[in-house]
């Protein structure tokens, strides 16, 4: 595999102004999700709503590439297509989530490591084998009193960028995703502060393990105030905030950032990604994208309750999601009513 194919498919997975569909959700997260609704828990309901989006007419033209997980790369469509299989034919590059997980991190109430390190080798190899071409894992950083801790930004930092470079020589680009979470009552200036610390030692990180920068995207979260926090402010302060926290700390040769959504109404996430585009796409080094899970499927999933009578409508709700993000991307999007 040469750092040539890694940059080209980097690229790929963000061009002509598409991004990436987050369908990783873990099983509980998954189901949980699915509860809220009354969808049935099972294995059967994941397969088939998974097969509700990836057999979107219309899907492609604005994802690029669709992030798996392990459960549904082992599963088929109705078709008796590999799910990795079916996404490639339709022109969406197959990826795959490879993180094990947040779990507590030892000393550090409320704080969290990612884990899925052991064995990652081996795992990316099948991977690859079944049609993955690049891979996915998020380390999580809470803000509150006290938090985070040096200790959690470096052992999460330091994990993603072995992720990484395992990921590159298995031909895998990486999405290294960084989460700095919405929860809380915290400002817009405190999640500055705290993702521009993230973001520092992620790349150092990077570059300490000789990680290729033009072949790996970065999905971070978006500059925000807390969820609870008095002031929530505007969508052009959130543009100027997460740009600016973008440009002192993303090296020129990250060929994209494609944002999580993290929990923000899905217009709202349209918005704000279309106003950094407005306002700075012509300065920008890299492509500003998104990688949106809940953003895009909630409205589906909303509109699909887990009814097969459902599945068109769903699947309308989902594409006009990705429509209006691939929008975003140009800073053509319109508020929708
Ligand atoms: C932050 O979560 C990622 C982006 O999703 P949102 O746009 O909804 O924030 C997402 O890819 C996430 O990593 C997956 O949903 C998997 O989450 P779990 O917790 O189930 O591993």
């Amino acid at each position: 595999m040469t750092a040539q194919t890694l940059i080209d498919t980097a690229r790929a997975l963000v061009a002509g102004d598409k991004g990436l569909l987050a369908m990783d959700e873990s099983n509980a997260t998954c189901n949980k999700r699915f509860a809220a609704l009354g969808i049935p828990q099972t294995e059967a309901a994941r397969r088939d709503w998974r097969e509700l989006i990836v057999t979107a007419p219309g899907l492609a033209d604005s994802i690029g590439g669709a992030i798996l997980f392990d459960e549904t790369i082992r599963q088929k469509t109705d078709a008796g297509l590999p799910f990795a299989k079916a996404l490639a034919d339709a022109g969406i590059i197959p990826g795959i989530k490879v993180d094990t997980g947040a779990k507590p991190l030892a000393g550090h109430p409320g704080e969290t490591v990612t884990e899925g390190l052991d064995g990652l080798r081996e795992r990316l190899a099948e991977y690859a084998m079944m049609g993955a071409r690049f891979a996915k894992w998020r380390g999580v950083i809470a803000i509150g009193d006290g938090l985070p801790t040096r200790a959690c930004i470096r052992v999460n930092a330091h994990a993603l960028a072995r992720y990484a470079a395992l990921c590159q020589e298995a031909g895998l680009v990486p999405i290294v995703e960084p989460e700095v979470l919405m929860d809380g009552d915290h400002s817009l200036a405190r999640c500055a502060e705290v993702t521009e610390e993230v973001l520092h030692r992620t790349f150092a990180e990077l570059r300490a393990q000789g990680v290729l920068l033009e072949g790996m995207l970065l999905k971070p979260n978006m500059v925000l105030p807390g969820l609870k926090a008095p002031v929530q402010d505007s969508v052009d302060a959130v543009a100027e905030a997460t740009v600016a926290c973008l440009l002192r700390t993303v090296p020129a040769a990250v060929p994209g950032v494609a944002f999580l959504s993290g929990g923000q109404p899905a217009r709202l996430a349209s918005a704000r990604l279309n106003e950094m585009n407005i306002r700075f796409r012509s300065r920008l080094p890299w492509a500003l994208a998104f990688s949106f899970s809940r953003a895009v499927q909630q409205p589906a999933l909303d509109a699909w309750k887990g009814e097969a009578a459902n599945v068109a409508v769903a699947q309308k709700a989902l594409v006009q999601r990705t429509r209006a993000n691939r929008a975003a991307r140009r800073g053509e999007y319109k508020e929708e009513a």
